[in-house]
């Protein structure tokens, strides 16, 4: 019916607690400042600013999104393809308005796009879609055969003009490089973790400790 159709949202997903979320914020942040920083990262600033050598500040050049959360299912309020089949999942409205914790295991930046990895439990899984990663394969050949999961993130900021269903897709990326057994450039140990390049301005810093994220399953019209 119209009304069924009316009420599906823009989008599904966890959507961190506020306190967290400020926490999550200091770390970055302070995980930005220290990147731009190093002589490693300078060294390949072209990637960010197009000119070599040119300073950038990182915490500029990202523009954060609202509120933090990982997305299960895209569904534009039932345009997107399987929109509808979602919604009505069992493990979907079983789960609505349930309490999870989210591991944020790994933080990534690229020129367009900074995020969170997030790496998801077997019960997690249930809401995740069966072709989230599949869905991307025309921007991330490699995706296709990707494990499940492997998109799921939390978008931290998005460069000037860039929309933030971009992160996933750069995560996607980096995650197939993993895959193909090319182990990046191992920089630096860090208090934080281990940060890797991957070329073509793409950090990733793995996280020593991972961040236990309380989430909320549901979904946003906005
Ligand atoms: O940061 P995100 O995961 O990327 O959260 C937002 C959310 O939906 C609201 O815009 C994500 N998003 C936007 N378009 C798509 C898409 N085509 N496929 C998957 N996720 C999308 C965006």
């Amino acid at each position: 019916s119209q009304l069924e159709e009316m009420s599906l949202p823009l989008y599904f997903g966890w959507f961190l607690l506020s306190s967290i979320q400020d926490k999550i914020r200091c770390t970055s942040m302070d995980f930005l400042k220290t990147l731009d920083t190093l002589e490693a990262f300078k060294k390949h600033s072209i990637d960010f600013t197009g000119k070599a050598e040119k300073e950038v500040d990182l915490e500029q050049y990202f523009k954060a999104k609202g509120t933090l959360h990982c997305t299960t299912k895209y569904c534009d309020y039932g345009k997107a393809e399987g929109a509808k089949e979602y919604a009505q999942k069992p493990a979907v409205t079983d789960f609505y308005g349930s309490a999870f914790e989210m591991s944020l295991s790994a933080l990534f930046v690229t020129p367009r796009t900074f995020g969170a990895r997030v790496s998801l439990t077997e019960e997690q899984l249930l809401l995740w879609p069966d072709d989230a990663e599949k869905e991307a394969a025309s921007a991330v050949p490699a995706a296709a055969s990707l494990p499940l999961g492997s998109r799921a993130h939390v978008t931290l900021g998005c460069a000037e003009g860039i929309e933030p269903v971009q992160t996933g897709l750069d995560l996607l990326q980096i995650v197939a490089l993993q895959q193909e057994g090319q182990q990046g450039e191992l920089v630096e140990e860090m208090e934080l973790g281990s940060l890797t390049y991957y070329g073509e301005g793409r950090w990733l810093i793995s996280l020593r400790e991972p961040i236990c994220a309380p989430a909320c399953f549901s979904s946003s019209y906005k």
